[in-house]
């Protein structure tokens, strides 16, 4: 399926966003459920708000109709911790004042940067705004289009490996087309050889960690993923619980479900990730490890565009775009294999790395520096890859995302490497 173009992009990404609310009462809507999210009205207002400031604002040169909100929607002077203390606008306000931005945004005539910056913001929200809803277990789930469930394949655990040879590999978005300014510039490195995970690891395998004693081996922790673990009680991936005869079971946005012993581990703090690692006699890829897995075509001794080639994606080779509420089980896509055979690399779970958030060399920030600047080195550490709530449009193999390491909302499991 190709990219819809922008005009079109930006209808459909505002119906997807109504639609993850839609079923939603107006309570669930405003309050702030949990203190480390936004309510979800906040995140409504914000992309609003956000698409004015650039395209109404700064591109078309209008001034702001609300100026008054002007704070209250900008994320780095209103802290999530916050956002729920406000007298934010309510629901139907929220909606009225995206329509009312919406009218007023201009064609994006030949560049379209701004506006393919507003659209991927506003895709970007509309996963935080899932992260929200399944971490605050609210009914019903999302009214998005569903896609049929592959079967699962078999024979994947995680813990098997594909080889990845020694030698360069380019790093990063080419100098034209969309990219966030993180992802610049291109840059070659070298790499000696490694193993990684041929898929992420599975709910089956992870099992094994929890009922092991994984988390009471200290030695498999750092210190301050034992010290975390610890003050919060930490002993399963979140969104876990026994059933009443003892079975686990996992809390899915369509309601409790139990524990699918083929679909990736899900809701893994990066502490979580790095331990399971250890007991493994792994650990996790740093973020050029990874790229290079997704991308580095070793006869070309080129990167591709996707792990599969140059065509964006679709059904048959990631799970994106919300289809199925959830991650597919593992090796589901063998059609999105990358060169090295590598399977999920984009979709079904994000992927933590060992890499902490940095500029690369000869960084630029563009056009903002809250965008990514104000986050390096501040203990941010990387995912790669996207989930199953990613929109294909945001899912490209250079796109950095991050977060704290102890955090558990993100959709996000575990892929390990190994030293060759
Ligand atoms: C790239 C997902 C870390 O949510 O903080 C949204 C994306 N930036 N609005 C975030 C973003 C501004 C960002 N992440
Ligand atoms: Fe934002």
């Amino acid at each position: 399926m190709a990219a819809l173009p922008l005009t079109d992009a930006l209808t459909e990404g505002r119906e997807r966003t109504l639609a993850l609310v839609a079923p939603l009462s107006d309570a669930d809507v405003e309050r702030q459920h949990v203190e480390i999210m936004s309510p979800l009205v906040w995140d409504l207002a914000h992309i609003a708000a956000y698409e004015e400031l650039w395209l109404v604002h700064r591109h078309a040169g209008e001034p702001l109709s609300r100026p008054e909100l002007a704070a209250m929607y900008d994320a780095f002077e209103t802290p999530r911790a916050v956002r729920g203390d406000l007298r934010l606008l309510n629901r139907a306000e929220a909606v009225a004042y995206l329509e009312d931005v919406r009218r007023r945004v201009p064609d994006p005539g030949s560049d379209g940067f701004l506006h393919e910056l507003v659209l991927r913001h506003e895709h970007q929200h509309g996963e935080t705004m899932l992260q929200a809803i399944e971490l605050a277990r609210l009914t019903p789930p999302p009214a998005v289009p569903r896609r049929p469930r592959p079967a699962a394949p078999g024979g994947h655990t995680g813990l098997e490996s594909v080889a990845v040879p020694a030698g360069p590999c380019e790093i990063g978005a080419p100098a034209t087309g969309f990219a966030y300014d993180n992802e610049r510039p291109r840059h070659r490195t070298e790499l000696p050889a490694f193993r990684i995970g041929h898929t992420p690891i599975t709910n089956a395998t992870f099992l094994t960690f929890v009922e092991g004693g994984g988390y009471e081996r200290r030695p498999w922790w750092s210190d301050e993923a034992w010290a975390w673990k610890e003050q919060y009680d930490i002993t399963h991936p979140e969104g876990w619980a026994r059933g009443p005869t003892g079975e686990w079971r996992r809390w899915t946005l369509d309601g409790w479900a139990p524990l699918d012993p083929d679909e990736p581990v899900v809701h893994v703090s990066c502490f979580e990730a790095d331990a399971f690692a250890r007991a493994h006699g792994a650990r996790l890829p740093t973020e050029a490890e990874w790229e290079k897995a997704a991308t580095w075509d070793q006869e070309a001794q080129a990167a591709r565009r996707y792990p599969w080639g140059d065509e964006p994606p679709d059904e048959r080779r990631a799970n994106l775009d919300h289809g199925l509420l959830g991650p597919a089980p593992a090796g589901a896509y063998p059609a999105g294999a990358s060169p090295c055979g590598a399977l999920g690399m984009l979709g079904d779970v994000w992927e933590w790395t060992a890499s902490d958030f940095h500029g690369y060399d000869g960084f630029v920030a563009h056009p903002y520096r809250e965008y990514s600047d104000v986050f390096f080195g501040r203990d941010y550490k990387v995912l790669r890859g996207g989930s199953w709530a990613t929109r294909a449009r945001v899912a490209t193999p250079t796109f950095r995302n991050w977060d704290l390491p102890q955090r558990r909302q993100i959709f996000a499991g575990v892929r390990l490497a190994w030293d060759a």
